[in-house]
């Protein structure tokens, strides 16, 4: 299960080719791949390092609730997303701090500035978290997950909770083959949103009892984000499942360009030298609940016994 993570990442090392990218760090890359992973041989949480599932599942809540404000994961410590508000911040004619442009990758090479950034982002964090106007037009990423998932917009005005049909279509027809929700709308992807949706689109179908999903994924930032990616879609199609009375069955990932980034090398050489360990559970505490109800202390994992988790800087 795990194995299939491990060889797409050995894969990259020595099949890929060296490619430049939009963040400017470099990558080594592969077009077109697919792992699959069985979920009834345990959740899918690598043990080759530590994955934080807080972070995952507080992730994956925000989407399902229609959010795309980093208000709700500053409050459930999550930070993952930060970056990207914090471009709209500094970007914008009322920022009054110093210089912060191109702070992904100057943070990394210049000491004195990334002590400027971390101060400058922390004040960022709390002016979210304590002012409700502040928020409100800079810790909102536009038109990401949340937004497409639960409040797509139609030509005539209206929108369409891709969540909630989906969940229909599998329950009342559950032979279809357009189980489907779509993030990719070409209309907003030049500007209306703070990053293009990596997860362009999934499926899910039902055989025999159970729920699989697939996901078709357009970028993965192998080392951070794929680990990340596939626990959320296996979490999701859990729940769906749950919701639908269904046991969970297989998430197929396939990626477009599945790249390494190359200040990722060190730390995924790290990963790869170790011996990954037996699969942790899922534990849905409040199997009764509606998946659009659940708070974030209904979902658990439980026999997580993971390598130390492997620091590494995030492309922006
Ligand atoms: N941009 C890039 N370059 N990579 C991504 O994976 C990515 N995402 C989201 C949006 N843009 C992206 C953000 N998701 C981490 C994990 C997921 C992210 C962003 C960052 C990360 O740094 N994880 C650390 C732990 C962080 C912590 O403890 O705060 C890790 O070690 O896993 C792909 O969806």
């Amino acid at each position: 299960n795990e194995q299939a993570y491990l060889d797409l990442c050995r894969h990259i090392l020595h099949n890929g080719k060296d490619k430049g990218d939009r963040t400017g760090t470099g990558t080594r890359s592969v077009f077109g791949y697919q792992m699959r992973f069985d979920l009834k041989e345990g959740f899918p949480l690598l043990t080759t390092k530590r994955v934080p599932f807080r972070l995952v599942w507080s992730e994956l809540l925000w989407f399902i609730k229609g959010d795309t404000n980093i208000r709700f994961l500053l409050e459930n410590n999550n930070n993952i997303w930060n970056e990207w508000a914090f471009e709209s911040w500094i970007t914008s004619s009322k920022y009054d701090g110093p210089d912060m442009s191109d702070f992904g990758r100057r943070r990394l090479t210049d000491e004195s500035f990334a002590a400027d950034y971390e101060k400058e982002m922390d004040r960022f964090k709390r002016r979210i978290l304590e002012d409700d106007d502040f928020a409100k037009e800079f810790g909102n990423l536009g038109n990401v997950y949340g937004k497409q998932w639960r409040a797509w917009r139609t030509s005539d005005g209206n929108v369409i909770d891709q969540l909630k049909e989906v969940i229909h279509s599998i329950k009342t027809n559950p032979d279809s083959r357009r189980h489907i929700v779509t993030a990719w709308d070409p209309e907003d992807v030049p500007g209306n949103m703070a990053l293009p949706p990596c997860h362009t689109m999934f499926q899910f179908y039902v055989q025999n009892g159970e729920l699989s999903c697939q996901l078709y994924q357009r970028s993965g930032d192998t080392f951070l984000g794929v680990p990340f990616n596939i626990a959320s879609y296996a979490l999701l199609t859990h729940l769906i499942a749950n919701e639908c009375g269904l046991e969970p069955g297989e998430f197929v990932h396939t990626l477009g360009d599945a790249h390494l980034y190359h200040n990722h090398f060190e730390q995924i050489e790290k990963q790869l030298s170790r011996d990954p360990g037996p699969l942790p559970e899922l534990n849905i505490y409040a199997p009764e609940k509606s998946i659009f109800d659940l708070s974030i202390d209904d979902v658990g994992i439980e026999g997580y016994h993971p390598h130390p988790g492997i620091k590494a800087p995030v492309a922006v």
